[in-house]
């Protein structure tokens, strides 16, 4: 009787603990594997003005799930084709986007393709001009987020580059920190959009 007693005991503790991973859904890429969940998150928006010498635009950060963030937005004034475009560690652009610094990377990977689990939390690809040289942004990401935390991003700065981003795969000695990118065309510290939610 004792026995049935503990069996049903340890029964019941394995199905709430199944029914929690059931109801939280998957692991997130949050905290170096560490299970991540929030029940609630903050819808909250921030944006960034970007400006260079002879790219400009507006980028927009919407928290749009417990994991996810999106990114839309349109810069004019590039070249056609890829450009590598991050979020940097800081929204310093004292000495313009050099003092941006390197790619925000709380977690101390090594720089990748957005779909990577070993990339920077900043790596967000490529974005790509048209002939006219303008970029039209639509992205997903499961790794910033605009809620607390070490992958928080408002106060940090997005820059596009140059060149293509190589997502770590050129073999050019850059590739696994900044992908090669080249050179910063233009930056923009992402700050709190005025329609936050209070
Ligand atoms: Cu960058
Ligand atoms: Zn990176």
């Amino acid at each position: 009787m004792n026995a049935l007693i503990i069996l049903t005991f340890l029964l019941s503790v394995l199905s709430v603990a199944l029914s929690q991973r059931f109801l939280y859904g998957r692991e997130s890429p949050y905290l170096n594997g560490q299970l991540y969940r929030t029940q609630m998150y903050k819808p909250l928006k921030a944006v960034a003005v970007v400006s260079g010498k002879t790219v400009n635009g507006v980028i927009n950060f919407e928290q749009i799930g417990y994991d996810r963030v999106r990114v839309t937005g349109k810069l004019v004034g590039l070249a056609k084709g890829p450009h590598g475009f991050h979020v940097h560690q800081f929204g310093d652009l004292t000495n313009s986007c050099v003092s941006a610094g390197g790619h925000f990377n709380p977690h101390n990977r090594e720089h990748g393709s957005p779909d990577d689990f070993n990339r920077h939390v900043g790596d967000l690809g490529n974005i790509f001009a048209d002939d006219s040289g303008e970029a039209v942004i639509d992205i997903q990401d499961y790794y910033l987020t605009l809620n607390s935390g070490p992958n928080s991003i408002v106060g940090r700065a997005v820059v596009v580059h140059e060149n293509v981003d190589d997502l770590g795969r050129g073999g050019h000695e850059q590739s696994k920190t900044t992908g090669n990118a080249g050179g910063r065309l233009a930056c923009g510290i992402i700050g709190w959009a005025s329609d936050k939610p209070k």
